[in-house]
């Protein structure tokens, strides 16, 4: 099942076609540990929805409304390796490292609302940065109580040169408008999603793909459950909340995103996150 926040209201997509929610508000309508089995049990009745004709993708939003999004980092051997190369000047190569082996993961801070886009939505780079790459990174979504119901694709856009000059510059590299695209929809499975799900990210300029890779989630060093009990640790979420799982998938050293690029973060079973770079 996917549910998809539009300007006509909220839309669950199941195999039967598409289905327009008589709740509005996104906050109530997300946070049920149980949704998968009420969103089945009341469209098997009809209970609280109307079934649509057509479907306009143009008219899909950010999935989100009052939660914050999160980040967990270096969760990906990638990872590591990039972070301690563009750091080693910097003297702060051997934490990557060491965050990578850690009981305790990297999770930081990713953005409010207002600082995410949705599908089709305009991700920006930073005007004082020279070194800019979109992290392509299956997001959860956790319910107020801590239970992970839903998966979307996220992009957790990244300053290198502002984190490779000082690693306590990250939130400066990682936080700022238009740092975090959501969507298109949130996937909800009913179960944990599959672990050989691929994560694909291709970045196309003037019509041509100038990087792609792809990348299975079973290559996380870290479950998701993990990273989100230590969210939950000291932290509450009364909307429950995102969080980005970490990139897999890095550019070489010579690329930087520049404006007009497209940016597709395609994940199976979610579908493909369309961005372009503003
Ligand atoms: O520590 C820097 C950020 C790591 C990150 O965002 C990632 O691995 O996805
Ligand atoms: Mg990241």
């Amino acid at each position: 099942m996917k549910i998809f926040k539009t300007t006509e209201g909220i839309i669950v997509k199941s195999d039967e076609g598409y289905f327009l929610s008589s709740e509005n508000n996104w906050d109530i309508f997300m946070d049920r540990d149980d949704l998968f089995k009420h969103l089945t049990a009341s469209l098997n009745i009809a209970a609280d929805f109307t079934s649509l004709s057509v479907f306009d993708e143009r008219n899909i939003l950010a999935p989100i409304r009052s939660q914050e999004v999160w980040a967990a980092g270096v969760t990906y051997l990638r990872s590591r390796h990039a972070r301690v190369e563009e750091s080693k000047g910097a003297g702060g190569g051997s934490f990557y490292d060491r965050v990578y082996e850690a009981d305790r993961p990297e999770i930081f801070f990713k953005a409010t609302p207002l600082r995410v886009v949705g599908h089709q939505g305009k991700v920006r780079i930073r005007k004082d940065s020279k070194w800019n790459v979109p992290e392509p990174e299956l997001t959860l979504f956790i319910t107020s109580s801590g239970t992970i119901t839903g998966y979307t694709a996220g992009n957790d856009m990244s300053s290198r040169s502002i984190e490779g000059e000082n690693p306590l510059y990250l939130p400066q590299a990682k936080t700022y408008d238009g740092s975090a695209a959501l969507g298109p929809c949130i996937y909800i499975p009913g179960k944990p999603i599959d672990p050989e799900s691929k994560i694909k990210l291709s970045i196309s300029r003037s019509g041509h793909t100038v990087f792609e890779e792809e990348i299975a989630i079973s290559r996380m060093k870290r479950s998701h459950t993990e990273l989100k009990d230590f969210l939950f640790r000291e932290c509450s979420f009364p909307n429950g909340c995102f969080l980005m799982t970490g990139t897999g998938i890095i550019p070489e050293n010579d690329f930087t995103l520049e404006q007009g690029d497209e940016i597709l973060i395609t994940i199976d079973n979610i579908g493909t996150l369309t961005n372009y770079v503003a």
